[in-house]
């Protein structure tokens, strides 16, 4: 009975390893994107700082950059991204589909949709928290004044769920009004539909730069909650995983390097550490894991520029395309800096 019972044991065994053992013959996301010659990058509506439309076409944006940084690692070229603007409400659904090949538009990562929807988070490149904005003539200087008030919500965000929360935890009888796309639920609050809006604080800033007059709007002080905003991968494939995943710390490691895309050729002729010359593929064998050319690194951040770049073009106050929100000393400034931005190493 018991050599029966273990013998079972052991063909069930065999069977699971064997069923295990299929995905690794299955195409590799990075051969059908390759295979496809672009990759699939799901971005939101636009919005400035991370996915906006230029008026000649281009997507332009933090999240859009990596994407392009994506783009940048596989083919050399930022370039070969096929954009798929989608609203909160659909995204994790499109890509657990197999419709797009990775999603980068201010998701939050959260315990739930890293485990019961079929996709993985990779690396947090925005530490966001929500936050609300009222217009400045309310006279509503905190949170805490929005007892009873209507406030203007996208729906399938974490956004709605804190709201909620923050109402019970400070009885506020918060009338959340729910809306699945961002440029109705703007214009109602702009007509007077809403007391508030709430949303992660650096989409306020994105919000408010877009309204017709900015100044006539005021983001409160409170941060009700964690955002940590990540691009994610459908589950099931490590390497894609790895390659997203590394991507964003090529981004980070980069800037702590002092990698620009101004200097990052010279950098690769003539490097100054031995860790920069291994991640610009100059020595060593690091792209080999990823199944990336040894410049895979170097190709993102001639394409992109680093993490800080990035940050300084579009979600700063250096650029025309930027929307305001300081870096310095916050938690998306290098962890060198007192923030939380923090590579493991290249080696
Ligand atoms: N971080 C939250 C909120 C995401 C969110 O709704 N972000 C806004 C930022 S402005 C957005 O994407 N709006 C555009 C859209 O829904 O298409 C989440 O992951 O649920």
């Amino acid at each position: 009975m018991k050599k029966l019972s273990l013998l079972g044991l052991g063909a069930g065994l065999l069977a699971a390893l064997s069923f295990t053992a299929e995905p690794a013959v299955a195409e590799s996301t990075l051969d059908i994107v390759k295979k496809r010659g672009h990759l699939r990058c799901q971005i939101g509506t636009p919005a400035p700082g991370f996915y906006n439309l230029k008026s000649d076409g281009t997507w332009v944006g933090s999240d859009v950059s990596v994407c392009r940084a994506v783009a940048a690692a596989i083919f050399g070229d930022p370039n070969k991204v096929e954009f798929q603007s989608v609203t909160s409400t659909v995204r994790f659904t499109a890509l657990a589909n197999g419709e797009s090949d990775m999603l980068s538009r201010t998701a939050t990562w959260t315990l739930f949709r890293d485990t019961q929807l079929g996709l993985n988070f990779t690396a947090t490149n925005f530490y966001d928290g929500q936050g609300f904005m009222v217009p400045k003539d309310s006279g509503i200087k905190s949170s805490l004044e929005l007892k009873g008030a209507t406030v203007c919500v996208l729906t399938g965000t974490t956004t709605e769920l804190n709201l909620t929360d923050y109402s019970r935890t400070n009885n506020l009888d918060i009338q959340p009004v729910v809306f699945q796309d961002t440029n109705v639920r703007n214009e109602t609050y702009l007509k007077g539909g809403c007391d508030a809006i709430t949303n992660d604080k650096s989409g306020l800033a994105s919000n408010k730069a877009g309204f017709p007059d900015p100044g006539a709007h005021t983001i409160l002080p409170e941060t009700i909650s964690k955002e940590p905003l990540a691009p994610a991968v459908r589950k099931g494939d490590g390497q894609w995983y790895d390659i997203v995943r590394w991507t964003v710390f090529a981004l980070i490691a980069a800037e702590e390097m002092g990698i620009t895309q101004a200097n990052v050729d010279d950098m690769a002729k003539n490097p100054p550490s031995p860790e920069v010359a291994r991640m610009l593929g100059v020595e060593g064998e690091l792209h080999k894991g990823l199944g990336l050319d040894k410049s895979w690194a170097h190709w993102i951040v001639k394409s992109v520029g680093n993490y800080g770049e990035i940050y300084g073009k579009y979600m700063g106050d250096k650029s025309p395309d930027g929307i305001g929100i300081a870096r310095a000393g916050s938690q998306n400034d290098l962890w060198t800096r007192g923030g939380l931005m923090y590579a493991p190493p290249f080696r």
